[in-house]
């Protein structure tokens, strides 16, 4: 009888174990990030690195490194899951080099849609993102080079305006100088032969 009851004790804790371990591993993410660093912006390595208890940025409690990106939420601010979609609060930083880094929801970790040009917020194999980052990048460098060489040619054609322009009206400047170097010429012209004409005249009548 006490065998029989022992049995039973043993038999119901096995399966006590086996009912919360499985429903322990439904709650976890199937796939975790190969590096528990996922998702975590650069400047903020060292604030999960620099101590063995890490805090949660809302300072409601701590947690070890073997709690980050465990697939499991312990801070309700996802400090601890930046890189899986565990945390609904958690941001996931893409780092996406050559290209422009982004910041996600946690929601759009593993949700079948590349959302990060380096392919890095879906790595559960659902699909597969192949990295356009270097792609993106060079267009934009592209489009920067393009937009650059437009400016230097609008540049260079609105100096050769402005030349064109200063040129025009030095001309015109010219051209009025000598307008006015004329008349002058033409009125000192009719005075002197007024003067003339008057020093003429007074001698004919001194000879008379
Ligand atoms: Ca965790
Ligand atoms: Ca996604």
């Amino acid at each position: 009888m006490e065998t029989g009851g022992l049995n039973f004790i043993s038999l119901l804790s096995a399966c006590l174990l086996i009912t919360f371990s499985s429903s322990s591993s439904s709650s976890s993410s199937s796939i975790l990030p190969t590096s528990p660093y996922l998702g975590i912006h650069p400047g903020d390595l060292k604030y999960y690195t620099e101590s063995k208890l890490i805090k949660c940025k809302d300072g409601s409690k701590s947690f070890t490194l073997n709690r980050l990106n465990d697939g499991f939420c312990d801070c309700p601010d996802g400090t601890d899951e930046p890189g899986t979609p565990a945390c609904p609060r958690s941001k996931f930083y893409c780092r996406n080099v050559g290209s422009t880094p982004q910041i996600l929801f946690s929601s759009r970790i593993n949700d079948r849609f590349c959302d990060c040009c380096d392919g890095s917020d879906e790595y559960d194999g659902s699909i597969s993102c192949p990295n356009t980052c270097f792609e993106d990048g060079n267009v934009a460098n592209n489009s920067e080079e393009y937009y650059s060489k437009r400016t230097y040619l609008s540049n260079f054609d609105l100096q050769r305006k402005e030349n064109t322009v200063n040129l025009e009206d030095l001309i015109q400047k010219l051209k009025d100088l000598k307008v006015v170097v004329i008349i002058e010429v033409v009125l000192v012209s009719v005075i002197a032969f007024h003067l003339f004409r008057r020093h003429i005249k007074s001698r004919r009548r001194r000879y008379r």
